[in-house]
């Protein structure tokens, strides 16, 4: 490992998390916003703010963003050599403007873990957030807490303010959780941050005029399996021989 991977993995071992790292130039940032405003016309904001689930595996612009050098890179510095694309979703927030909300609903996520309903052992889950808009307070930046991936898995119950985007409608109740000690994760678009599958996260709604969108993707070492075998059927390394060959063409560019 070189020194700086060394230095990101410590940092993301003691903290949980990771913010503010360049991944796409101008150029694959203004092909990725075209690509995604494609789906916007096709499927509706409506759609695309949260059910664009797992779009790598039917949009190779998808792909080759979950497969970019630069995530890679990071990500094998904190999981190790040998990982697996798990999921990916976009994740977007829409001022009310572009998805009006019913009875002034304003979408938020609330205080969670990653890994509670997904049933792994064996290794953890690391979540990419890459920015395809600028991301800030105003538009309802992701909070994290650091060093809260060391409390193991905290109870989850059902969230009690309405508009709550996750799927399952969970939260971690207020008394475990002191959002005091939160640190938001502004980014540039094009930029990422990554969170562990055990760090309490959250965002707030999207008060401005801007959107809010992010592509999360995320990826676990080969030694986690999944326990609860219908949620991820499709495990064993989708995309994997892409990355791989990716990851080799970039070293072998750089001549590493
Ligand atoms: O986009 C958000 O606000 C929340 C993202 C999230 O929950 C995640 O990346 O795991």
């Amino acid at each position: 490992m070189t020194a700086e991977a060394v230095q990101v993995k410590a940092f993301y071992d003691a903290h949980g998390f990771l913010s503010g790292l360049p991944v796409l130039g101008t150029e694959e940032l203004e092909a990725t916003r075209m690509a995604f405003e494609k789906l916007e016309e096709e499927y509706g904001t409506e759609h695309t703010q949260y059910s664009l689930h797992n779009t790598h595996q039917a949009y190779p612009w998808a792909m080759d963003l979950a497969a970019h050098p630069d995530i890679l890179k990071v990500i094998t510095a904190v999981l190790g050599p040998d990982i697996i694309l798990l999921n990916s979703r976009f994740i977007c927030k829409y001022p009310s403007s572009d998805v009006p909300r019913r009875d002034d609903v304003v979408p938020y996520v609330a205080w969670l873990q990653d890994i509670k309903y997904w049933g792994f052992e064996g290794g953890p889950v690391a979540s990419v957030w890459l920015a395809l808009d600028d991301v800030d307070t105003e538009n309802g930046v992701l909070q994290v807490i650091p060093g809260s991936h060391t409390r193991g898995v905290l109870e989850h119950q059902t969230a009690i303010a309405p508009g709550n985007m996750l799927t399952a409608n969970q939260e971690i109740p207020r008394h475990l959780v002191d959002p005091e000690s939160a640190v938001e994760c502004p980014l540039k678009a094009g930029q990422m941050s990554i969170h562990d599958g055990l760090t309490v996260h959250a965002s707030e709604p999207n008060m401005s005029h801007r959107r809010r969108c992010g592509f999360v993707i995320r990826y676990i070492p080969t030694s986690a399996y999944p326990v609860e075998e219908d949620l991820f059927p499709f495990v064993a390394g989708v995309g994997m021989a892409k990355m791989r060959s990716d990851l080799g063409s970039k070293s072998e560019r750089n001549g590493e």
